[in-house]
């Protein structure tokens, strides 16, 4: 058996940026000509009238102050509402792939390693460009890794389900060094033209390395244990799939609500903040650490009210804002790169011994931790 350590991590940001501002112009524009379009229904009370959006309620319902994406054209776009991305012929690298590309290289950078070393890709996100070949494959070729690669979906608890994968594999010595990557399109599957959800999701891609720890060549977190939790839950869904062309065909199929990620935001905050306060105290509790000795917490970065409630449940006190970092101001929710994103940012400064605990969790519901000690 082998100690597994997270020896480096990286994060690619897209170029583009889309304030609460702008956001709330674009969706107040659609919502008047939608509203003016369907004029007549909405007069003889057969059709609800579209609210407008408010960067206030933005702010002070989930503290997202703006979001990067791979195309903010499209989204600002009243008549389109969704992004514009240029479909990638099969013999260029897929759009996923170029943003894995980017974060994995930091993160090998990070650990002083060169991507021939790597014999393991997991490809781990809430939405994979194309079903096969993997994506994980792709990013293997593009990089020059070795070993194998795979794709694996946990929604928001991607990241942390594929770091317990990974881990496991160093630690039994079936793999000697993976990078686990989750570039996250959120601004794809997003509903931008849903007042309830469109401020909700921005784009990035993380990337992290996992190797054992006589091999890592400098600062590191050794990965004492790893636990994820699944509970059935259809608070938040999307129905799009494969099946889709095999069932009746509306005419209007593509542009079905259900086919972009919907939720019940209320229920899910309700609901989610109980498992992973008691998941992340179970944790700790099995490897005989107590809540006083965490000096971090890297958690999914989804609303700054939830992480401020999981927070408190987990240490007992308000923690400090640098105990638990949030990024969701500048990123908003990148689904399972949130928590990769707050450890990458904000980990360097722990002295050696010391603990913290990183965390996502989401749609499932599923809840994933680790708990790692910087060494
Ligand atoms: N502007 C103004 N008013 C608004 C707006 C808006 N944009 N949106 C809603 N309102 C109104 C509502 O209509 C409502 O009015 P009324 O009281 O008259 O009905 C009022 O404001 C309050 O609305 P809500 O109850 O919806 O507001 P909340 O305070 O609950 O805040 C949140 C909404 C921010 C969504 C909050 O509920 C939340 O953050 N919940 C948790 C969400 C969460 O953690 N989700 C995890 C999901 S992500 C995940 O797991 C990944 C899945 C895969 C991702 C795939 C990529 C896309």
């Amino acid at each position: 058996m082998f100690n597994p350590v997270i020896s480096g991590t990286g994060v690619y940001t897209p170029n583009e940026v889309i304030s609460n501002a702008e956001l709330v112009v674009a969706f107040n524009a659609y919502a008047d000509k939608q509203n003016a379009l369907n004029a007549d229904a909405i007069a003889a009370g057969e059709a609800e009238a579209m609210g407008h959006s408010s960067e206030e309620f933005i702010v002070q319902a989930s503290g997202i102050e703006q979001r990067y994406v791979m195309d903010k054209s499209g989204v600002l776009d009243p008549d389109r509402m969704y992004p514009a991305l240029r479909e990638r012929a099969d013999d260029e690298p897929g759009i996923m792939t170029e943003m894995a590309v980017d974060a994995c290289k930091k993160a090998l950078a990070a650990a002083g390693r060169e991507a021939d070393e790597v014999d393991l890709i997991i490809c781990a996100a809430s939405n994979h460009e194309r079903a096969y070949p993997a994506i994980a494959v792709e990013i293997q070729q593009a990089l020059g890794a070795g070993g194998f690669g795979f794709d694996m979906n946990v929604a928001c608890s991607s990241a942390t389900f594929g770091i317990q994968a990974a881990s496991d594999m160093v630690r039994s010595g079936s793999v000697t060094r993976a990078l686990v990557v989750n570039p996250e399109i959120c601004s794809g599957h997003l509903e931008w033209r849903d007042r309830d959800c469109h401020f909700i999701f921005g784009d990035v891609a993380t990337a992290t390395l996992i190797e054992r720890k006589e091999h890592a060549k400098g600062a590191h977190f050794e990965i004492i244990s790893t636990r994820c939790l699944t509970q059935f839950s259809n608070n938040i869904r999307n129905n799009n799939g494969f099946l889709r062309r095999s069932r009746e065909q509306t005419g209007a199929l593509d542009d079905r609500r259900d086919m972009q990620f919907m939720q019940n935001g209320r229920k899910v905050f309700k609901e989610v903040l109980p498992i992973v306060s008691k998941h992340i105290l179970g944790h700790i509790e099995e490897e005989g650490v107590s809540r006083d000795e965490l000096k971090r917490l890297w958690l999914h970065q989804a609303n700054k009210a939830m992480n401020d409630f999981i927070g408190k449940k987990v240490l007992g006190r308000v923690p400090e804002p640098s105990e638990q970092p949030n990024i969701l101001q500048e990123y908003a929710n990148t689904s399972s790169a949130g928590s990769i994103i707050a450890f990458d940012k904000y980990s360097k400064d722990l002295a050696p011994g010391d603990l913290g605990v990183i965390c996502s969790f989401g749609a499932g519901y599923s809840v994933g931790s680790v708990l790692v000690k910087r060494a």
